[in-house]
């Protein structure tokens, strides 16, 4: 640990200078319309075990984040009931039978307060941990998270969740438009497309890490440990 509290994490594309006291840990949408079998994400055609691999390594760096006492935030993709929130582009987009707001096994489809909108339990949220109730792909889009953040003092993030490609994605680009330093752990982020995993990592650590930085959970907290 360097003097000023930092700690290195090997990272591409090079190290990430990790302050735990401004670092927080956001889940993207850890829920079980995306990764329970018979939810939203299942009944589109996708196999949900790309992104179940992801709920290990989720659950054992939650653990470490809460053991340390640092700064944890959960989000979830999903709509008030009366769908005003809703983009109409957003509800027909895939030309689906069933899209969001329709009922299915585990309530309406990505709608708040349902079953199926809920996180997992094993990464369920505990008191004093932030929900960020969020309608778009980004955490940051029509949600209260930059205010939440500056009042907190945190100026890095690292991202986990899901979709690699889709809500980490858009998360970690409007973070870094923020000012935020994001890392992401390759081992705690899943797409459903192995191609879209790997390219949406990539796309974060290009050109000297022009969204951020992608690590792995096994270093990150070897690092802070
Ligand atoms: C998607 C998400 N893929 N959480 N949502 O629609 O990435």
């Amino acid at each position: 640990m360097h003097s000023n509290g930092t700690v290195l994490v090997e990272a591409e594309p090079y190290t990430y200078e990790l302050s735990p006291s401004q670092c927080a840990l956001l889940i993207i949408d850890m829920q079980r319309d995306f990764l329970e079998p018979g939810g939203f994400g299942e009944s589109l055609g996708n196999d949900v075990s790309q992104l179940r691999r992801t709920i290990e390594p989720n659950v054992r760096l939650l653990e470490f984040w809460r053991s340390k006492g640092m700064q944890v935030i959960h989000t979830r993709e999903g709509h008030r009931p009366d769908l005003a929130d809703l983009p109409p582009a957003k509800k027909v987009r895939g030309k689906g039978t069933s899209t969001i707001g329709d009922p299915s096994p585990m309530g309406r489809i990505l709608v708040r307060g349902e079953a199926g909108h809920d996180i997992i339990p094993e990464l369920y949220p505990k008191d004093g941990e932030p929900i960020i109730d969020k309608p778009g792909k980004g955490a940051f889009w029509a949600t209260d998270l930059h205010a939440i953040l500056q009042h907190k003092g945190i100026k890095q993030l690292v991202v986990t969740g899901v979709t690699t490609e889709v809500c980490v994605n858009t998360t970690v680009r409007e973070a870094n438009d923020r000012g935020y330093d994001c890392l992401v752990p390759e081992d705690c982020v899943g797409s459903y497309f192995p191609e879209f995993q790997e390219m949406g990592l990539k796309m974060i650590k290009a050109q000297g890490g022009i969204f951020g930085w992608v690590s792995h959970s096994d270093k990150i907290i070897s690092s802070i440990s």
